[in-house]
């Protein structure tokens, strides 16, 4: 069990116990996989606990609803204070935060919209997504047989839990190959994203990360890292990026909620720069984190504070 079961979850405007916190099997969602959800972080930095970026995370759950024509009946004033009442509730300091919205218990049959719209808020310590050394050493990675969906069939700007069936079979193709993390390709054949990250690459110092277009979720943390980059005088261009870039780039690396900074040091086994973490990954991490501790400015406002 990865939970510590004894906390309490915001489901549906209450707090409920955790093992408390149920659907019913015939609920939409179980049929028709029709949900959106979040992952955010909650940091213990020094001068205080603070949620990472929460005014956005909260505006792209209402974004992947509207995409779905989901109405969630909270003001995203009001959800935000959910989350951090969430958090302080559960006394945790440094923590996952997972919110999400579904089609609930009604009647079953493809269209949602007599079902009502649900939702629920839990929060746990989650540690490093990838391993514990995976933000030093970097991880192995492999391209993907499976592509990331076309234009025009699932909304990837949409964070639906149906989508992550794509990732899944990503990720579990991976893993049977032994890898640590899968990379997608999008409809067109350019590289898209991992199956929970997005993914930078430098080369001759510049910074390549794929546009919107190329089918991929629109990180907080890859708009985080283009803002820190940017403001270390770096280069950084949104364009498609071909399959072999990722062999001859300097360097590689996810970014993610969970993941955080992750360096990739190989794809399809072969051994990326200079098979560890790059220099300027580094300088990218340390500004990142450095935020996060509280130990540099919040120049940008992206913390909140639990107080
Ligand atoms: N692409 C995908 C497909 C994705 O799932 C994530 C986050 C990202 C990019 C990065 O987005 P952002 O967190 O806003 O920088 N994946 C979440 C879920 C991971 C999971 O295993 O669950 C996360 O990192 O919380």
């Amino acid at each position: 069990m990865a939970f510590d079961e004894s906390g309490k979850i915001w489901f549906n405007g209450e707090f409920v116990d955790w093992k408390e916190a149920n659907v019913h099997a015939l609920s939409h969602v179980i049929h028709y996989g029709s949900s959106v959800f979040e992952g955010i972080r909650c940091y213990n930095t020094k001068k205080g606990p603070a949620v990472f970026r929460l005014k956005e995370h909260v505006e792209r759950l209402y974004n992947s609803a509207k995409i779905y024509r989901m109405e969630i009946p909270y003001t995203q004033e009001e959800f935000s204070q959910a989350i951090l009442e969430t958090i302080k509730i559960n006394e945790l300091t440094a923590c996952y935060i997972r919110p999400a919205a579904f089609r609930g218990y009604a009647e079953l049959g493809v269209y949602p919209l007599n079902c009502p719209v649900e939702s629920l808020i839990a929060v746990w310590a989650w540690g490093k997504y990838l391993g514990e050394e995976a933000l030093e050493q970097g991880v192995d990675v492999g391209v993907s047989t499976w592509r990331r969906m076309a234009p025009n069939t699932m909304p990837n700007m949409a964070k639906a839990g149906s989508n992550y069936m794509n990732s899944q079979l990503a990720k579990m193709e991976a893993v049977t190959n032994d890898y640590d993390e899968a990379i997608m390709l999008d409809y067109h054949g350019m590289v898209s994203e991992g199956s929970g990250e997005n993914i930078f690459l430098v080369k001759d110092n510049v910074i390549f990360t794929p546009p919107r277009a190329s089918s991929l979720l629109a990180g907080i943390t890859r708009d985080s890292i283009i803002t820190l980059a940017e403001g270390l005088d770096l280069e950084v261009r949104e364009e498609e990026i071909p399959r072999e870039m990722l062999y001859i780039a300097d360097e590689l690396f996810f970014t993610g909620t969970a993941a955080e900074v992750t360096p990739i040091r190989s794809v399809d086994r072969i051994t990326v720069g200079s098979g560890s973490r790059g220099e300027i990954t580094k300088k990218l991490q340390d500004r990142f984190f450095a935020i996060l501790n509280g130990e540099s400015d919040d120049a940008n406002g992206w913390l909140t504070f639990l107080k």
